[in-house]
């Protein structure tokens, strides 16, 4: 058995930038509409390109910060509800760019607790010493499956890509503690990029539309109740206390719902480390971005404690106790 251990982490996200106010111009929305009932100022928006080229390009950054030899990548796993095609997965693509011909590649599918999910699965590939690295990658291109003319989701989401290099260690452990969950009876709650039946033979067409749809009430509910809980779930099983957790990096899906967190756990708001004002909503992507750039700006340091927590689409959610 060995332990899993974090040796790099980064982010890549598209060059566009999109305001409230570009937005305006296309739905009938305003800058103060969006701010004050998401906390989103901005997104990026990719322009060319897809899925596979965001992942890419911080597999790159990640393999070249963290002076990793290509052949010792056993396992690359990227989470995404946006893929390039449904075959090959996303991370096949990222494998062959690369060039990291000793890995095996899969794509996860669990919405906005992907990142959290993932890191879980590759974890166990290495604990069971099944590889010695691994990629672990968050990447949507969410503008592919939202619809353009609805100001009711449009606004919320973004594009971008994050990730981190795990490695086998007999020394060091990164990851501490996790609680996985699922709720397939709400699965409707939120969906998007529905694949109908569509053969000769099929008794009727399917009415159910491509864009994602998302019931806002329910999903705040849903989070409010579980976040929480699962963030309790973590401290409990590593027998820890909030006070010495340095951050709790949420995914990114409203401020609002942050607010609701903070004052169910008793913490300041302070304690939750959000960037949804510059990236949106961007799924399983948001938790990745959010780490590279505390990285980025010194934010926390080796030993620090922090706890990721996902949750949507599914419905799923997820936290992890990590140690940076
Ligand atoms: C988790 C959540 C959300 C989410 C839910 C509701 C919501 C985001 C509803 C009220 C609306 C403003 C937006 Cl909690 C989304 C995901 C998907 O990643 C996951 N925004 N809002 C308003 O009218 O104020």
């Amino acid at each position: 058995m060995y332990n899993s251990k974090i040796v790099a982490f980064d982010k890549f996200t598209p060059e566009t930038i999109v305001t409230n106010n570009d937005l305006s111009r296309i739905v009938e929305t305003s800058d103060e509409w969006i701010s004050s009932r998401t906390g989103i100022s901005k997104r990026c928006i990719l322009k060319e390109g897809n899925t596979s080229f965001l992942a890419t390009n911080v597999a790159k950054k990640l393999i070249e910060k963290s002076n990793t030899n290509i052949e010792d990548i056993g396992l690359i796993v990227i989470a995404t509800i946006t893929p390039d095609y449904l075959t090959p997965s996303t991370a096949c693509i990222v494998q062959g760019e690369i060039g990291a011909k000793n890995a095996i590649a899969f794509d996860i599918s669990a919405a906005c607790s992907g990142f959290v999910y993932a890191l879980s699965v590759a974890d166990k590939f290495l604990k069971s010493g099944l590889c010695k690295k691994a990629l672990v990658i968050g990447a949507e291109v969410l503008s592919k499956i939202v619809d353009w003319n609805d100001r009711g989701t449009c606004v919320l989401f973004g594009d971008g890509a994050g990730g981190i290099i795990l490695e086998a260690s007999e020394e060091e452990n990164s990851l501490i503690a996790e609680d996985l969950k699922a709720d397939g009876e709400s699965w409707q709650a939120i969906t998007g990029g529905k694949v109908p039946l569509k053969n000769p033979f099929a008794s009727k067409e399917d009415e159910e539309s491509f864009f994602m749809q998302m019931n806002g009430r329910d999903v705040f509910n849903f989070a409010t109740k579980t976040v929480p809980k699962s963030i309790k779930e973590v401290l409990e099983k590593a027998d820890i206390g909030l006070e010495d957790i340095k951050y709790i990096v949420p995914h990114q899906a409203n401020s609002r719902i942050v607010e609701v967190v903070a004052k169910k756990l008793g913490v300041s708001i302070e304690k939750f480390y959000l960037n949804l004002q510059d990236f949106g909503n961007t799924s399983s992507a948001s938790i990745p971005i959010a780490l590279a750039e505390m990285m980025e700006k010194n934010l926390v340091k080796k030993g620090d404690k922090v706890i990721l927590t996902g949750f949507g689409g599914g419905l799923t959610w997820g936290s992890m106790l990590i140690n940076i």
